[in-house]
This record gives C-alpha cells, sequence and structure tokens, in this order.
C-alpha cells in the first residue's frame, strides 16, 4: 500500500478513536484485547461468567485460575473478600462467593491499568463496608431530584418489556468498584413505587443488576398503606398497616428474591411519618424492620430531620435520634447526612456519628454536586469524604474515627454500611462533567476502602480514564487535589455555609430573606452578619451545638485558641477585625480566601489548556467549556459574598487584591434561573 494511502487510513482511524471518546466508558476503558488463558473449578453462575469473560477479554498476564474456595483462612475474608496470589507462571484469585471472585476479577484488572502490578502477587482484600449503596434520587417521571446529567437512567415508560442496555453498564461499573446496592427511586418517595406494576419494572431492573453483584432497594413513602393500599389511616401501630406492609413484603421478594429493603425519608421536608400519628421513629422503622426481617431485608431509616422552630438546624438530628438509641429491630441502621446541616462545601461531622452507640448508622454522602456547582464545577469529591471518614469522634477514645464506629469495627454492628446519592444520568457520559466521574468512582473505591487516600484515588481513576503519561497524571492530579479547597474558598470560606440561592443552590444569595419562607431554608439564618462580625454561634454562649460532640472535640471547637480555622465560622459569630493566626483581621482572611479561590480556577483553566495534546479533542473541549464556566462562577462568588459582607463590616478590600467586577445591586437582582438554564452556562449577567 502507498504511504499515503497508510497515512490516510491512519487519520481516519485516529479520528474514530478520538470521536469515541465520548466518556461512556467511564474507567473501563481498557484499551488491549488479550488471549488470556482463565481456568475455573466449581460451580458456575452467572457471576462466576461474568467474572471470566471480564477477566478473558482484558487480562494480559500468566493463566488465571478462579478458584472458589472453602478454605478458613478465604472464609474469613467474608462473602465478597478475595485472595490473589501467584507470579509469572499463573495467578489465582480465590474466594468463598462468586461475587468475591468477580471483584477479584476486576481488582487485577485495574492493577493492571494502572501499572500497579509486581512480578509476584499476594494481595487480600476484604471490604470496609458490608453494604455499599447508591441512593438514586430519581422520580418516576424521569426527572432527577439534585441531578445534572440529564435524565434517569430507568426507562420506567418503558419498563419491563424494554431494557435498556445502560442498565448492565451501569452494573458493570458499579460492580468494578466495588457498590454491590441502589435504591432505584428519590427518598421524597412516590407511594407509586410499590403498585404491582412498579414492582414489576424494579423486578426487571434487579433481574439483571444480580448477576453483578447487585441488589435493588426502593425508597418508600410512609402513606402508602393509606395512599394506595386504601386504608383509612398508616398508622404504624395499627394493626392491618402492619399487615400491609407484610404483604406487601412479602409481594416483593415473590418477584425480587434477594430484594435489599427500604430506605425512608420520614417527617422531614412534608414527607410523612410515625409523627403524623404521635409515634416515634423507632415506631416506624422497626414496623417496616418487621415487615422485611422474615425475608432478611434491612430498613435505612434516614436521620436528616430539622424542623423550623428550632433556632438551630444543626442540632436536631442528635436531639430527636439520641433518645431513641437502642431502640431499633436489628435490622434497621440510621443513615445520617456527613454533615449536620446539608452536604455543605465543608462541615463538621454529624455528632451522631459515634454517639448511637447501640443502633448501628449509616453515613450518607453526597456524590452529586448539589452545593458544589452541579456538573459544571471540577471539584474532586475524594477529599471531603477522607476528610470526614478520617475524622475522629472521640467515641470510645482516641481514634474512634467516623470510619470506625461506622464500619462494625468498633461498635460490633452486625449490619455495616454506606451510602452515597447518585449523579448518573442519561448524559453519554454519564456524570455530566467528565471529571464528575471520579467521585462516583472515588464513593466506591471509599466504600471498599475507607483506608485509601484521596491522592491514590486521584492516581488510579486518571490512569484509567485519561491514561498514564506522566505528565499529565502530574498535572491532573494536582487540579483535582486542590479542586475541593478551591471550591471551599470561592464558595464559602471560614465554614461560611448555606448561603447559596434558595431552591436551586447553585450560586450566591447571601442576602436572600423572605419572613413568610422557612428561616432555615435561607442564607441569614445561617451567617447571621451583621455590624458586629459574622458567623454562627454554636458555643455555650450561642445553640450549644459544640455540647454534642464528645470530649476533647467539644472543648476544642469552643475554644477559639483551639478551632480549627476552617470550622471557625461554624461554631463561632466573631467581629470582623478579628485576628487571624496569621494576623490578618477576619475580613481582611475572607477576602484572601475568596481571591484564593479564583485564583485557583483560572490556574485549573491553564493546567488543562496545557494538556491539550494529552486528551482527546471531545474531553478536552468539554472540560475546557466547564472550567471556564467555573471561573467565571468563583468571580461571582467572591464578589457577590464580599460586596454583601461588606456592607456590614465596612471595611476595605485588601488593596494588592483584583477589585470585584460585579456590582452588588445588579447582582442582587440577577434572575433566579432554573437549575436546566444553570446547567447551560450562560446565566450571569454581563
Ligand atoms: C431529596 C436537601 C435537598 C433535597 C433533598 C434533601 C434530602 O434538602 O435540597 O433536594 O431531598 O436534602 O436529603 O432529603
Amino acid at each position: 500500500m502507498k504511504r499515503h494511502v497508510i497515512l490516510f487510513l491512519a487519520l481516519i482511524l485516529t479520528a474514530f478513536c478520538a470521536q469515541a471518546e465520548d466518556g461512556s466508558k467511564l474507567w473501563l476503558r481498557y484499551q488491549t484485547a488479550s488471549n488470556a488463558t482463565i481456568k475455573f473449578s466449581g460451580k458456575k453462575s452467572p457471576t462466576t461468567d461474568i467474572a471470566i469473560n471480564e477477566l478473558s477479554a482484558q487480562w494480559r498476564g500468566a493463566p488465571i485460575s478462579l478458584a472458589l474456595s472453602t478454605n478458613k483462612e478465604i472464609k474469613a475474608l467474608g462473602n465478597d473478600g478475595f485472595r490473589i496470589t501467584g507470579g509469572e507462571s499463573g495467578v489465582t484469585i480465590a474466594s468463598s462467593s462468586d461475587k468475591g471472585l468477580l471483584y477479584g476479577a476486576f481488582h487485577l484488572l485495574r492493577l493492571q491499568e494502572c501499572g500497579a502490578l509486581g512480578a509476584t502477587i499476594d494481595i487480600t482484600e476484604s471490604p470496609a463496608y458490608r453494604l455499599r449503596i447508591l441512593n438514586h434520587w430519581d422520580n418516576l417521571d424521569r426527572s432527577v431530584e439534585r441531578g445534572y446529567a440529564g435524565k434517569s437512567l430507568w426507562e420506567w415508560e418503558k419498563l419491563p418489556a424494554e431494557i435498556s442496555p445502560r442498565y448492565r453498564e451501569y452494573a458493570r461499573a458499579n460492580a468494578s468498584i466495588g457498590i454491590n446496592g441502589s435504591v432505584l427511586n428519590n427518598v421524597n418517595a412516590s407511594p407509586t413505587i410499590l403498585t404491582p406494576e412498579y414492582l414489576q419494572k424494579a423486578k426487571a431492573i434487579a433481574d439483571i443488576f444480580r448477576a453483578w453483584g447487585i441488589r435493588v432497594y426502593l425508597s418508600v413513602n410512609f402513606s402508602s398503606p393509606k395512599i394506595i393500599g386504601g386504608l383509612e389511616t398508616s398508622d404504624p401501630l395499627d394493626k392491618n398497616v402492619q399487615l400491609w406492609w407484610k404483604q406487601k413484603a412479602a409481594e416483593i421478594y415473590k418477584l425480587i428474591p434477594d430484594f435489599g429493603g427500604f430506605l425512608v425519608k420520614a417527617n422531614s421536608e412534608g414527607q410523612p411519618g410515625p409523627h403524623d400519628f404521635g409515634r416515634t421513629h423507632a415506631d416506624g422503622a422497626n414496623m417496616l424492620a418487621d415487615a422485611l426481617a422474615p425475608h432478611g431485608g434491612i430498613v435505612m431509616w434516614r436521620a436528616f430531620v430539622y424542623n423550623p422552630l428550632s433556632d438551630d438546624r444543626a442540632r436536631q438530628a442528635y436531639e430527636e435520634f439520641m433518645p431513641l438509641d437502642g431502640k431499633f429491630r436489628n435490622n434497621v441502621i440510621i443513615q445520617v447526612k456527613n454533615g449536620p446541616v446539608d452536604f455543605q462545601p465543608r462541615e463538621p461531622f454529624t455528632p451522631l456519628f459515634g454517639a448511637m452507640q447501640r443502633t448501628p448508622v449509616m453515613p450518607e454522602l453526597q456524590i452529586t454536586q448539589e452545593y458544589l456547582g452541579f456538573s459544571n464545577h471540577l471539584v474532586f469529591l475524594a477529599p471531603l469524604f477522607e476528610e470526614f471518614l478520617k475524622t475522629d469522634t472521640y467515641a470510645r477514645g482516641q481514634g474512634s474515627t467516623v470510619a470506625a464506629v461506622t464500619d462494625g469495627s468498633l461498635m460490633g454492628h452486625s449490619i455495616s454500611a454506606i451510602a452515597g446519592v447518585a449523579n448518573t444520568g442519561s448524559d453519554s457520559n454519564w456524570c455530566g462533567h467528565h471529571f464528575a466521574q471520579s467521585n462516583w468512582y472515588a464513593f466506591g473505591r471509599l466504600a471498599w476502602n475507607h483506608k485509601l487516600s484521596s491522592a491514590h484515588i486521584a492516581d488510579e481513576w486518571i490512569r484509567q480514564t485519561f491514561g498514564d503519561d506522566n505528565l499529565l497524571l502530574k498535572n491532573l492530579s494536582d487540579m483535582m487535589m486542590r479542586s475541593r479547597e478551591a471550591a471551599v474558598d470561592y464558595m464559602m470560606p471560614l465554614c461560611l455555609h448555606h448561603i447559596f440561592s434558595t431552591n436551586h443552590h447553585y450560586g450566591p444569595e447571601p442576602w436572600f430573606w423572605n419572613p413568610n419562607m422557612r428561616r432555615d431554608w435561607q442564607p441569614p439564618y445561617y451567617h447571621k452578619a451583621d455590624s458586629a462580625g459574622v458567623g454562627f454561634n454554636r458555643t455555650s454562649t450561642g445553640s450549644n451545638a459544640v455540647a454534642q460532640y464528645f470530649s476533647p472535640l467539644r472543648e476544642t471547637y469552643a475554644n477559639l485558641a483551639t478551632c480549627p480555622e476552617n470550622l471557625l465560622l461554624w461554631f463561632h459569630h466573631l467581629p470582623w477585625d478579628y485576628k487571624m493566626k496569621n494576623g490578618r483581621t477576619l475580613w481582611d482572611e475572607l477576602c484572601y480566601r475568596y481571591a484564593r479561590g479564583v485564583d485557583e480556577t483560572r490556574d485549573f483553566q491553564k493546567i488543562w489548556d496545557r494538556m491539550e495534546h494529552k486528551v482527546d479533542a471531545d474531553r478536552f473541549a468539554a472540560v475546557r467549556h466547564k472550567l471556564q464556566i467555573q471561573a467565571r462562577d468563583a468571580i461571582w462568588w467572591r464578589d457577590a459574598c464580599l460586596l454583601y459582607f461588606q456592607t456590614f463590616s465596612a471595611m476595605p478590600i485588601p488593596f494588592e487584591l483584583e477589585r470585584p467586577v460585579y456590582d452588588l445591586p445588579r447582582l442582587m437582582k440577577q434572575p433566579r434561573s432554573t437549575e436546566a438554564y444553570i446547567l447551560e452556562g450562560n446565566y450571569l449577567i454581563k
């Protein structure tokens, strides 16, 4: 063949390959087909078939034996654990279950893709949490609450007759990082999910997920017995109500024998619950637990409760749930958000972690970026998750980290679980922003092993998602690792919190106050800015929320000399001229931090642009566009917050810092955009 023809064909091939990089393959972009030899002895199952197929297609090393083993040491690793041993002449993956073999297969392939295989292998893994669950806030009309990546993945209108190929791809992606459960529908649950018609649809999804080791769970509406069951009440102590739930559970398990259980948001933000009948959360949760128990199901009962009349929303989950500790059935687990208010860019941990000792408690993290720039901003969340999991609660003395008090190791509960609110949708790249995939990935990896560092997770993800070029690795990792702190700086430094635009939670609206609305949904409730200063006093002279933490944390947080500066305005109301540790006034420090956040986003743009020749054209352009939006938004945040707070501080922005580019009156008149409009990135006034 002539040289120019070959060149021409090569060009077409390159163009074709570049086009294929739409992000749809996530971190599973295995490049090279293989001729792997895979031996399997034992009882085959759909799950072992998948493990064999994955390895056959991708593995490029020595022959592999997959062994279902009853060996004592292997059994001690639990159902999902595995051991991989061997070297150049052969590798063995052993587990006591087919799921463990699948996790082992994915683990080995990940090591291969990350270039992390040595000449000999001897790895033992078992997951930190038994249940590693995604929560989908997906509605039955396919809208997704706080979802920024298109419509829901679940095509309810076509189910059960039509099965989207994406169900399998989703299950595969989850299995590859060890996620083993999915709550399919929104916690603001429509009772319709429990009708026979929708249970058939859920069954169709469960049938696909099963082989990948993923159980289906459903969010349920506490009023279902009345709304779809035709009963007069949904009172959990009513015999007919109890019977209704028992029959409903039996109906579900007939269709979905490995059904995981229910997730419940009760008496929170307008959802019905046991309080409607003068009953407690324990009464409600236990009734559902009794219905599920004969089938092995669990209840995940959320502690996200707060009452508009309280002076401090941050205290309430603790106040309401602590008196109930020990009163729940043993198949109930309390699901608690990482922070006491609501998935802010930074919060201290919710004090229920460590305090509730006679009831298992599971963390709920938010993968979708409700308060972190939707799918427009690049914010790698592993550092946030890691900071939370590694914080010491001191519940049983030093070393009682949030991870240790929730993974079963310290409190000895038999159920251990962790949930992440999913960021997936119908977009071709699944998460809206190519880098948002890393947050799904990070959640799965930390749920499996909470000892992993964020830097390690970033490195793994970049290698699999973008390649292993050294410069690329260094730059992308640098950008990802700085991104969470950057967002904190340009949105709400020093632990300012909830100063977002009310409702959609995208941009800044620290001034918004409508006396006819719930106070605790509006920014001034949280920042409490006045001419005397700014911040929420949660010490003994204020709401005393500090008292909910164990010693010595409560003293550490209460004392200005020891309170970490990154939590300062969460716990203290301080004068504008308060002296920070570096000698600056509080006001100046706020200005510097906002400026630093803006600078970081500009730096991210530069870093990314330098990587143009190392990234495929489509993903490069998409991320560049998003970084531009992020840099613009960072300026908007800085100007809105500083100009507004300046009306109280009456202090100048330090003269060496860049001046605001927007005017406060115009920003305050900014029309309240819809989420869909925001995602287009063109909403800011010029
Ligand atoms: C699903 C916050 C969000 C709501 C969400 C709620 C919850 O308030 O803004 O959209 O509702 O948390 O976690 O239940």
